[in-house]
């Protein structure tokens, strides 16, 4: 090969290179909404790390550091990006960044490390990943980053109030306590009257009334207890003293007399079932009979007699 081709190879080897270059450097874009950029290659050589703690509480912004760097030097625009739509990052709110090597916002001033505080807030408890990714003009590198986000703990008693105590006479009526307690975040309640639940269920954070008419003469203790979804307790008792005696209301009540005639006979012991009358008729008759067999044996004895002594 002579000299005057050699230069022509190496004139155009290079033409093609920068061609090539030029070519597909046009195919990356940091702006790409996906993960990859669309059309960027994963270049396991481009590093990603955070300081996340791995925890945070819906509603608490926290602040994470993400850092991208690029070992193999050379090369332009190199990005660091969060966007929302990538992963669990619509599960937070942050303002979403490109952020190009040593410009604003890059907080590494050495080349091919681009570091960015993104600030983000929970919006939902749950096990999420917030996805980062960084990219030259062709390739990219991407991390996840878990989140457990937990409810803030509730660690702030209720707020109860101390109704003043009852007292009223038996025979009134309209009598209510009412309490008016407060909580954040209001969970359970209930009302015991001398150490008995009478009433219970799930405290939104209204006011709780009890009516406390038709008591009898004494002394009641009201305790009104409630909960928060921390399980914080507080309670306050209310105490209803009822005076007087119950009126003793006589009914009167229709009394229907009931008339029963009795008929009496007096005579003498029956035997049940049998006619008095015809008792007596027959008794008469065998008196009767007797009287007459005694009179016929009499008289056949006295003339018995009289032949013998003839
Ligand atoms: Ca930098
Ligand atoms: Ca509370």
């Amino acid at each position: 090969m002579n000299r005057t081709i050699r230069s022509k190879l190496v004139v155009t080897g290079t033409f093609a290179l920068i061609l090539f270059l030029v070519v597909t450097s046009t195919f990356a874009e940091h702006d790409y909404t996906t993960e990859c950029g669309d059309c960027h290659s994963v270049n396991a050589s481009y590093t990603m790390f955070s300081n996340s703690t791995g925890s945070a509480e819906v509603g608490v912004s926290f602040t994470l550091r993400i850092n991208a760097t690029k070992i193999m030097v050379g090369g332009t625009n190199f990005w660091l990006s969060v966007q929302s739509g990538w992963a669990d990052n619509d599960y937070f709110t942050f303002t979403p960044e490109y952020i190009l090597d040593n410009s604003v916002g890059d907080l590494t001033p050495a080349n091919f490390i681009v570091t960015h505080d993104f600030t983000f807030t929970p919006l939902s408890s749950g096990n999420y990943s917030i996805k980062a990714w960084c990219s030259t003009s062709s390739s990219s590198q991407f991390i996840e980053i878990p989140i457990n986000v937990t409810d803030v703990p509730d660690v702030t008693s209720p707020i109860i109030d101390s109704p003043s105590d009852i007292d009223y006479e038996v025979s009134s009526t309209g009598h209510n306590i009412t309490w008016v307690p407060y909580d954040e975040h209001p969970s359970q309640f209930n009302v015991q009257v001398n150490g008995s639940v009478v009433l219970s269920g799930g405290w939104d954070g209204q006011p709780i009334v009890i009516n406390i008419d038709y008591l009898s003469p004494g002394t009641y203790e009201y305790t009104l207890t409630v909960i928060d979804i921390g399980e914080n307790i507080v309670f306050d008792v209310v105490l209803v003293t009822v005076t007087g005696e119950i009126s003793t209301t006589t009914t009167e009540t229709p009394t229907t007399t009931t008339t029963t005639t009795t008929t009496t006979t007096t005579s003498s012991p029956g035997v049940p079932g049998v006619d008095d009358k015809a008792l007596t008729t027959a008794t008469f008759s065998l008196i009767m009979l007797a009287m007459g067999l005694f009179v016929g044996i009499l008289s056949i004895a006295l003339i018995v007699s009289r032949r013998r002594m003839s």
